[in-house]
Order: C-alpha cells, then sequence, then structure tokens
C-alpha cells in the first residue's frame, strides 16, 4: 500500500526507458504440455516475460529460466512496470488486463494484502487463514484515519460517515462464489459497526444474531464448511447520534431440502449435530435425543463432524446467543422438541402390510416421539402420514408417503427458523424513534449451479448485478454515489465546462432478466403455470420451456430435463428434476391440521401463518391436486421479495464488496469493466470556489493572485496531482477518482492536529 501512497509514481516514464532499451515487461499466453496431466494435454496460462524483439507479427520473449520463445505478437498483453507492483486500486494501473489484474491481486495476497480497490468496488480474497488485519487497534485506525488502505472497515466507516453526514441510507452489498468469504466479511463488517455505533448494549444483541443464524442457516457443503444456505440481509439502524438503535433481518429462500437430504460428504443444518452433541443429559431425556448417526436425515450422507470444530461448544456458544437475544428458556426448549421432532419423523417408516394392497405406517419408537414431541395424538398422526390411497402401485405409493412425511418435516423446518428470525427481530426491534438512518448489508449465497434453489438464487444475483451495473454508471457520473450536486446530466455538464468526456455505457442483462420475467412466457411463469397443472411434470415443464423460448439468445435447450440460462457470469446449465415439486412446496392439508391440533405453543403457530393469507396481496395463490392447501409458489414469494429487496436497495446509496479467486469470477463479477469505466471518467467535480476554499488552507507558501483558480492550482501542485488525474474547466476542477480521497484525508488530519508518517511522506510540513 506504500506504494500507491504517492501517487507521483504513478507515472508512464519509467515505461518509456523500458521501451527505449527494447526490453518491455509482458504477459505472453503461452502453450505448454504438462506430460503428467491426463486430462489435459495443453493448458494455457499466462507468464510474465521480457520482449526482446518484434517483426512481421511475431515477437521473440524471454522468459525466466532464460527461456526465449518466439510467439506470435498479437498473443502478447502489456504488462505494467514494476513500479506498480502491488498498488492499492486497480484504477492505478497503466495497463489494463487481466493478467495484470490477477498479477496484482497475487502480489498482494502474497503479502496477507487480501484487500484491493477497484474503483468503487472492495475486492477481497479469501485468506483462509487469520491475517491478523482485524480487531481493536484495526478499527481505530480506520476510525482516526491513521490507516488508508483498502479494507472492509473503510468501507463500513465510508458508509457510517455518509450516512450520517448525507441522512441517507447506505447498503453494503456481498457478492462472490460459495466459499469466497461473504458471510465472514458481513460479519466484520457488523463489528466495525458495532464497534463505532455501540454502546447501548444493543449491538451485542446483533452480533449475537450470527451464531444463531449460522447454526440453524448453514451447513457444510463440498466447497465450504460453514455454507450459508439461506439470503440474509440485515438493516443496521442508528440514532441521531450515530449509535446503533436497533436492527432488522430479513432472510430469503431457505434451502429446505437439506434437512430431508443432502449429498455424500456433506452435512445438514450445523443445529442438529450442535444439539445431538452438545444438549444436557436432562435435555436429552426429554428429547428422548440420541447420537447423530442414529438420525436418517443425518446418516445419509455419512458425514458428522467437521475438522476445526466441536459441535458441543458451538452449541454452550448457541445456548449464549439465544440468552442475549431474549429467547425465554422455555422457548428454547420448544426450538429444540422441534428440531428432535424433525429428526425423528426422518426415522418414521412405512410397512407393505402382506397380502394385503396396503402400506402402513410403522408403529415404533420414532412415531411415538414424534406424536409426543408434536404434541398430536399417535392416531392423528399415523393419519396425517397416511394420505388417501390411490390407485397407484404399491412402491410409488411407498415413495409417496415418504414424500409426505419429508414435506412435513422440511416445513416444520422452516417454520422454525421464520419463527425464530421473527423473534430475534423483536428483540433487535428499532421501536418508534427511526431516524431514516441505516446500513443494510446484503449476504446471499453465491452462483452454483443445477438446483432449483440455485435457479432461483441466479436470477436474484442476475438483479443485483443490473442494480450494481446501474451504480456503476450512475457512480462514474456522479461523485461517490453522492447526489450532492442534483441530478444534472453530467456528459452536458463535462461539455459546458469545456472537458472532453466520452460516456461509456454498461453492458446491461436486460436480455438475460427478460428471458426470467417476461409475462406469460418466461422462465417464472412457465414455471408456475406448470406447476399448477395436476399433470405436470420435471419434464413436461422442459419441453415447454423448449417449446417456447428456443428463440431467445439467453435459452438453450438440451436434452431431457436440462436447460442453459446465458446469465451474466457465464453460461449455467440447470437439470429441472425437483423443480415443479420445490417450486409447489405444497404441505398436505392433514399435516397442517395435525399441527394445528397440538397442543405445544410452535406447531399450533406454524399451522396459522401456514392456513394464513399469502403474505403479499395481488399475487395468486396456489392450489394443486392431490393437496388441498393455498400457498404462494416458491418462485413467485421469492420474487416477491427481489423486487422488495431492489426497492429498499435502490433507495440507499451502495458500496460493494466483491470476493474473488480467479479471474473467471473476476469476470462474473464485472470487477475489470468496473475499473475500466471508472478511470475513464472524471467523476469528482468542485467547483473552483469551493475547492479553494477546503483546502487553500493547506497551502505551504501564499499565492501571488488569491483568485480561486490560481489557488487551486497552487493546491493540485504542491499535492502533486498529476495532470491526467484532473481537467481544469472553466468554472470547476474535474477529477478522476481517488484524487480527492488523498487532500481530504490530509485536510481531516490537519483538522484533527494529528500529523502522520503519511502527510509528511506525502510532502507536507505544518
Ligand atoms: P461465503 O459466505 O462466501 O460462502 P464464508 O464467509 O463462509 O464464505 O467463508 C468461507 C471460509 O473462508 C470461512 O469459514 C473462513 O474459514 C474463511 N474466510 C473467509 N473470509 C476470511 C477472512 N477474512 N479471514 C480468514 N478466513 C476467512 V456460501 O455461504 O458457501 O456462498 O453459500
Ligand atoms: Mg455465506
Amino acid at each position: 500500500s506504500r506504494l500507491s501512497a504517492n501517487p507521483a509514481y504513478y507515472t508512464d516514464s519509467i515505461w518509456s526507458d523500458t521501451k527505449s532499451s527494447a526490453v518491455k515487461k509482458t504477459f505472453a499466453e503461452v502453450y505448454f504440455s504438462e506430460a503428467s496431466s491426463v486430462v489435459s494435454a495443453v493448458e494455457w496460462r499466462m507468464v510474465l516475460g521480457k520482449l526482446l524483439s518484434s517483426s512481421g507479427g511475431e515477437s521473440l520473449i524471454s522468459l525466466l529460466e532464460d527461456k526465449v520463445l518466439h510467439v506470435s505478437t498479437e498473443d502478447l498483453l502489456p504488462a505494467n512496470p514494476e513500479i506498480l507492483d502491488g498498488v492499492d486500486d486497480l484504477m492505478q494501473l497503466s495497463y489494463l488486463n487481466e493478467p495484470s489484474v490477477l498479477y496484482n491481486l497475487q502480489y498482494r495476497y502474497s503479502q496477507d494484502m487480501i484487500y484491493t480497490k477497484a474503483g468503487p468496488i472492495l475486492v477481497a480474497i479469501n485468506p483462509f487463514k487469520d491475517v491478523h488485519l482485524y480487531g481493536n487497534d484495526y478499527i481505530e485506525g480506520y476510525r482516526c484515519k491513521s490507516l488508508d488502505s483498502p479494507h472492509v472497515y473503510a468501507i463500513a466507516d465510508t458508509a457510517i460517515r455518509e450516512m450520517m453526514r448525507d441522512e441517507v441510507n447506505q447498503s453494503i452489498i456481498i457478492s462472490g462464489e460459495s466459499g469466497a468469504g461473504k458471510t465472514e466479511t458481513a460479519k466484520i463488517t457488523m463489528q466495525y459497526l458495532a464497534a463505532l455505533g455501540g454502546g447501548s448494549g444493543i449491538e451485542h444483541e446483533i452480533l449475537q444474531t450470527n451464531p444463531i443464524l449460522e447454526a440453524f442457516g448453514n451447513a457444510k457443503t463440498a466447497r465450504n464448511d460453514n455454507s450459508s444456505r439461506f439470503g440474509k440481509l440485515i438493516e443496521i439502524h442508528f440514532n441521531v447520534a450515530g449509535k446503533i438503535s436497533g436492527a432488522k433481518i430479513q432472510t430469503f429462500l431457505l434451502e429446505k431440502s437439506r434437512v430431508v437430504q443432502c449429498a455424500d460428504g456433506e452435512r445438514s443444518y450445523h443445529i442438529f449435530y450442535q444439539l445431538c452433541s452438545g444438549a444436557p443429559i436432562a435435555l436429552k431425556e426429554k428429547l428422548n435425543l440420541k447420537a447423530a448417526r442414529e438420525y436418517n436425515y443425518l446418516k445419509q450422507s455419512d458425514c458428522f463432524s467437521i475438522s476445526g470444530t466441536n459441535d458441543a461448544e458451538r452449541f454452550h456458544l448457541l445456548l449464549e446467543a439465544l440468552d442475549v437475544v431474549h429467547i425465554s428458556k422455555e422457548d428454547q426448549d420448544n426450538v429444540f422438541a422441534m428440531l428432535a421432532s424433525v429428526l425423528w419423523l426422518g426415522n418414521v417408516n412405512f410397512v407393505i402390510i402382506d397380502n394385503e394392497d396396503h402400506v402402513d405406517v410403522m408403529q415404533d419408537e420414532a412415531l411415538s416421539t414424534v406424536s409426543s414431541l408434536i404434541g398430536c395424538g399417535l392416531e392423528e398422526l399415523k393419519l396425517a402420514l397416511c394420505i388417501r390411497r390411490m390407485k397407484v402401485g404399491l412402491m410409488i405409493l411407498f415413495r409417496n408417503l415418504l414424500y409426505h412425511r419429508d414435506a412435513l418435516a422440511k416445513s416444520l423446518y422452516a417454520s422454525l427458523f421464520d419463527w425464530l428470525v421473527e423473534r430475534i427481530n423483536k428483540s433487535l426491534e428499532v421501536g418508534k424513534c427511526r431516524t431514516g438512518r441505516s446500513i443494510s448489508i446484503l449476504d446471499i449465497y453465491g452462483f452454483e449451479f443445477l438446483i432449483f434453489e440455485q435457479f432461483c438464487i441466479n436470477y436474484a444475483n442476475e438483479r443485483l448485478q443490473q442494480h450494481f451495473n446501474r451504480i456503476c454508471s450512475n457512480w462514474n457520473r456522479s461523485f461517490s454515489l453522492l447526489r450532492r450536486y442534483n441530478n444534472f446530466h453530467f456528459s452536458q455538464e463535462y461539455i459546458q465546462d469545456g472537458i472532453d468526456w466520452t460516456r461509456v455505457d454498461f453492458e446491461d442483462n436486460q436480455a438475460c432478466l427478460n428471458l426470467f420475467e417476461k409475462k406469460p412466457l418466461g422462465l417464472l411463469s412457465l414455471l408456475d403455470e406448470e406447476s399448477t397443472f395436476p399433470n405436470g411434470t420435471d419434464l413436461t415443464f422442459a419441453d415447454k420451456l423448449k417449446e417456447h423460448l428456443n428463440s431467445n439468445s439467453c435459452f438453450r435447450a438440451e436434452r431431457g430435463k436440462a436447460f442453459g440460462v446465458n446469465h451474466y457470469a457465464g453460461e449455467v446449465l440447470y437439470d429441472a428434476s425437483g423443480f415443479l415439486e420445490k417450486n409447489r412446496d405444497l404441505l398436505h392439508m392433514d399435516s397442517i391440521l395435525l399441527l394445528a391440533s397440538s397442543t405445544c405453543q410452535l406447531p399450533q403457530i406454524f399451522a396459522s401463518k401456514m392456513l394464513g393469507q399469502p403474505d403479499k396481496p395481488g399475487c395468486h395463490p396456489h392450489r394443486s391436486s392431490g393437496a388441498d392447501s393455498q400457498r404462494l409458489s416458491v418462485a413467485m414469494k421469492f420474487k416477491g421479495q427481489l423486487f422488495q429487496l431492489m426497492k429498499a436497495i435502490g433507495k440507499h446509496h451502495s458500496s460493494l464488496h466483491t470476493q474473488t479467486l480467479v479471474v473467471q469470477q473476476l469476470r462474473c463479477c464485472g470487477v475489470l469493466e468496473v475499473v475500466r469505466i471508472s478511470r475513464s471518467g472524471f467523476p469528482t467535480r468542485l467547483s473552483h470556489q469551493k475547492f479553494a476554499r477546503r483546502y487553500g488552507f493547506l497551502l505551504r507558501q501564499s499565492v501571488a493572485s488569491q483568485t480561486p483558480l490560481s489557488v487551486s492550482i497552487a493546491i493540485l501542485h504542491q499535492f502533486n496531482i498529476l495532470p491526467e488525474m484532473y481537467q481544469v474547466g472553466y468554472t470547476k476542477l474535474f477529477f478522476r477518482t481517488g484524487q480527492i480521497g488523498v487532500l481530504e484525508d490530509t485536510r481531516n488530519r490537519v483538522l484533527h492536529g494529528i500529523l502522520s508518517f503519511q502527510s509528511c511522506f506525502r510532502g507536507y510540513r505544518a
């Protein structure tokens, strides 16, 4: 970060020196074969080399170990001068290409500098180890601005400052692939906000929601030992003094199917394992709780523990957290009873009665335990689990019974999750004194492939991408998203002020969004239509897509139940298996009535919610054959939530974080595009008067002519602001991004009487 602290180093002169000696750093696309690799005979990657000579479309380059190669000049990309190695904002790179960006990120990463700015975005690379970048000392450093390297604290700090100054709500959007570090980043952001806005104690409650929601909503997957299986938006409210006054959590699309089914080597939700290994003896006895291995739902994937994680210990931390958010001991016990009932439901089995064309519930420990935990009669439970006889083969009937059992288990769990979030929200309630000052943090699960939940999440990511595109375009035309200078048409402003400005537009993903949202022939409408047809199956759904969407450029028909969607992040292949069932998400009315008849509090609450009206008026409730419950389809409910979310964050100013590991992810997140666009304009604009007034007092020598323009020019010179970093208009000064930050920092330091090494470094002396 030192390198970039002095913008004077940002120069091409070093570059031309090397040019003149005909030795130029390049990235060469070099093909090399790996004899040991079975999979790929030929792979490619970019390597750093020196350009020795170039003629007739061919170049001679030298690589490490004095290897000299002839390559096509077309395959070469320019690299940056060494002086730019490790700059802390990608905008400062002279040459912006993928290998240069990767090189820079890797250079920083190798020194544990996991954060890098890319214009308005903060790129974070998962260190997968303790990097000692957090805690009180760092928080103090960023609060007092003695530290100016890119950091998630800096993003949080900006959000607080801009919220307080402009009285405008802020949002921080975190995106990236599964396992990239989104949830950790969200927690780090919350810690900073809690440290700065804390005092009343509510901040401790807010932080304690993390272990609770992670226990109930996170699980070990193939990609991440602590993968979030739900989306979360937390809105942290502040009072006029900048202190936290409360919070509100909204969750999206919990992956319910994980409760009853999960892949080999993965786990169900953490809470089940925590409960089984951490519950005190008395609780175990009360719930007839066994070890995790005894439960079908948990043993199917043959994975019970996570290395480095002690589930029993986590359970005790969870109990403390539940206390902190005021969930009474009695309610906690009710929660655990529901969890145990879900586990025991998975052990409920069915038997084919010999010589009879009949399947019945097995009367065993599992059945009786479920009935006592749910608080319903044994006979009622049997009746609810045994759906009416249908004219189908025994095996199909058998499968249907298991399906209905699992549907009950999934609904119980999902209802419990929603209830918990509701209770947490009650505890964190903001109350009447809302001030319009809030910071929202969005952490949804990342791009993954194939399954239904992912289909919905990818659709959400597509919407977020559009939001992001618009912010970036706006950002480019306005000052760091701040519409302080009214919504003036900026290119016009440039022209009026005599500035040369070529407008750059962001590529839009509207076509893909249309593919999802168009009525009646979009993916979501077709899915919903097919879900309402009694005879609709995943295959008829996939066929319908092919019939109606084949000509859409964002859609690709595949064989069988597969289909492809051209997302902004690349093409994703979906398998429609299970789509209809998951979208219908129906619970048999008998099961709902069973819960309603319960003598326990929680099942009653769940049932009344299920029987209640759909959340949003104007959406069509679903009626499906085979089950008489009325529900909103999952996709439509999710779409409704998503639109509300977009409406909410659309009103806010956004900071963006992106996690990244490889160049594909950089592409997905549009990082390079943002940097390109950000560099191409002069988004910061200040009138000569304002500039002179704001920074004039920092001048070391008085200026002969005291006009605002000459004072401004003197300031620019004193601070070594490079000519390519600003333009002087007739009435205003136009700056590239990041330039004003240097002046602002110095100004703040002087105003606060803090003269640090950094300001001396920049050539300023008091
Ligand atoms: P995710 O939220 O992006 O995945 P996580 O935030 O759960 O990813 O991060 C995955 C793991 O990476 C964590 O459990 C940590 O071990 C490690 N990690 C992430 N960020 C840091 C950091 N700043 N410092 C140290 N370790 C870190 V998913 O929820 O799967 O999309 O659905
Ligand atoms: Mg996560």
